[in-house]
């Protein structure tokens, strides 16, 4: 029988995405200063198994090893972030231009492979000097921000082309500054919504720097993780929460960036906790950008919950259906439903899946491999329903598998393996799993068998 294969368009890349916190060591050499990563995982219970991203993956010694494993792979592009500290130390005044070296060697060795380099300038790694002046809580932080864009621009803008100023800013200013789950461990509503205006504001004044820093085939976009959120049930209640949590957790961003307003009903439920937004604000924040970045993981299940006094809400976890090992529920059809609705809401942007994957226990088998089935169906079912967006219309150009290897998963630890390659790491060994082979092909044939 012939095989069935699902084709993507002509000229979609295919790439893989990690972070500098979560891969490259190194924490303090050739002059990077510490960052509010480097501190939260030194305080003891802020990480399972008192785990650090002091050494990580050692990518910041063996990258050209990596690069080798991405051409191994055929990768198109790559999504890395740099640290924000390694550039500034304190945040501000002095730049060190051994952290810029760093990059620029990066880029020059991927760009020598043929692989193009997308660059995400803030993946939660502040620096802890700035962190000390209020970070992210702190307007100023937005003036840094724009200087370290500017600085990293001057030096790359030649060579890199596709620019992400921030990822997932609903995860710093909630997961940061609201449950404090991750750093810098703050827990007040009012800071978290004032970190989310910092942030975006900091997106637009970066957009300009790096236009202006840019040339004809600049790119610039943002990321944001977006879930659609599903009611428990019919009832009316349900329903309402399931918008207030989408206002929450999706329109909260979305809107300012493409709509320059921040949604009402959320400035009406946040009342005097909103941020407090001044002139010319949103004018900023929505300044035209090229492309979204949307990180899809899973969907959210609403209900609504009297009891819980933030939202009145709460999530419901669906029986009868699979997990992964960071216990999201596998729906794959909610990346389809999340592109159609932002193609639908938002006026059709040209976007990218800047990160899409799934950590399940991985083991190496008694011939050394890695034959990580479940992660090879969670990713052809995601792949698939890309497709399927992308005949009804949705202009999605590209696609990032979070992650190129396993790394260190923030408040996890290395407890969770989201990889396309294993990393040993006592040994810094890397394994190609089944699930890389697999993208390889997907790669090459610029489709998926069905
Ligand atoms: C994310 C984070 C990644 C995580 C990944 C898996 O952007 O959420 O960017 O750093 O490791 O999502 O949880």
């Amino acid at each position: 029988m012939a095989e069935k294969i699902a084709k993507f368009p002509h000229g979609f890349i295919w790439g893989t995405a990690t972070a500098a916190y979560q891969i490259e060591g190194a924490w303090n050499e050739d002059g990077k200063g510490e960052s509010i990563w480097d501190r939260f995982c030194r305080i003891p219970g802020n990480v399972q198994d008192g785990d650090r991203g002091d050494i990580a993956c050692d990518h910041y010694h063996l990258y050209r090893d990596d690069i080798k494993l991405m051409k191994t792979l055929s990768l198109n592009v790559y999504r890395f972030s740099i640290a924000w500290p390694r550039i500034f130390p304190q945040g501000k005044g002095g730049i060190n231009q051994r952290g810029l070296d760093f990059y620029e060697r990066l880029v020059d060795e991927l760009l020598d492979a043929g692989i193009e380099p997308f660059v995400t300038l803030y993946h939660w790694d502040l620096p802890q000097a700035l962190q000390e002046e209020g970070g992210w809580a702190n307007r100023d932080t937005v003036g840094y921000f724009k200087d370290y864009a500017a600085q990293v621009s001057k030096r790359l803008g030649d060579r890199v082309h596709y620019w992400i100023t921030h990822n997932e800013p609903w995860v710093t200013s909630f997961a940061g500054h609201h449950s404090g789950i991750l750093a810098p461990r703050i827990k007040s509503l009012p800071t978290a919504l004032k970190v989310s205006h910092h942030l975006l504001l900091s997106h637009g004044e970066a957009v300009a720097v790096l236009r202006d820093n840019g040339d004809e085939k600049t790119r610039l976009g943002i990321t944001l993780n977006l879930s659609p959120a599903h009611p428990a049930s019919e009832s009316k209640e349900d329903k309402e929460a399931a918008t207030r949590f989408d206002g929450y957790l999706n329109r909260w961003f979305l809107d300012p960036i493409y709509k320059g307003s921040y949604p009402e009903d959320m400035m009406i439920l946040y009342g005097d906790k909103a941020p407090k937004i001044r002139a010319q604000d949103l004018e900023r924040i929505s300044a035209k950008i090229d492309f979204l970045g949307v990180n899809y993981y899973s969907r959210q299940v609403i209900k609504a919950d009297t009891k819980e006094a933030f939202l009145g809400l709460s999530q419901v976890k669906p029986a009868d259906t699979e997990y992964t090992e960071m216990d999201s529920e596998i729906y794959p059809a909610g990346l389809y439903e999340i592109l159609k609705r932002i193609h639908n809401d938002y006026d059709a942007p040209l976007m990218y899946i800047t990160e899409n994957g799934a950590a399940f226990s991985d083991k190496i088998d008694k011939n050394g491999q890695v034959n990580d089935k479940s992660r090879i169906k969670y990713l052809k079912s995601h792949f698939l329903q890309a497709h399927k967006a992308i005949e009804d219309g949705v202009k999605l150009s590209g696609y990032f598998v979070w992650s190129l290897m396993d790394n260190f998963e923030w408040a996890l630890g290395y407890s969770k393996r989201f990889g396309l390659i294993y990393v040993d790491y006592p040994t810094q060994k890397r394994i190609i799993k089944a699930s890389g082979w697999m993208y390889k092909k997907v790669i090459e044939k610029n489709g998926i068998e069905i």
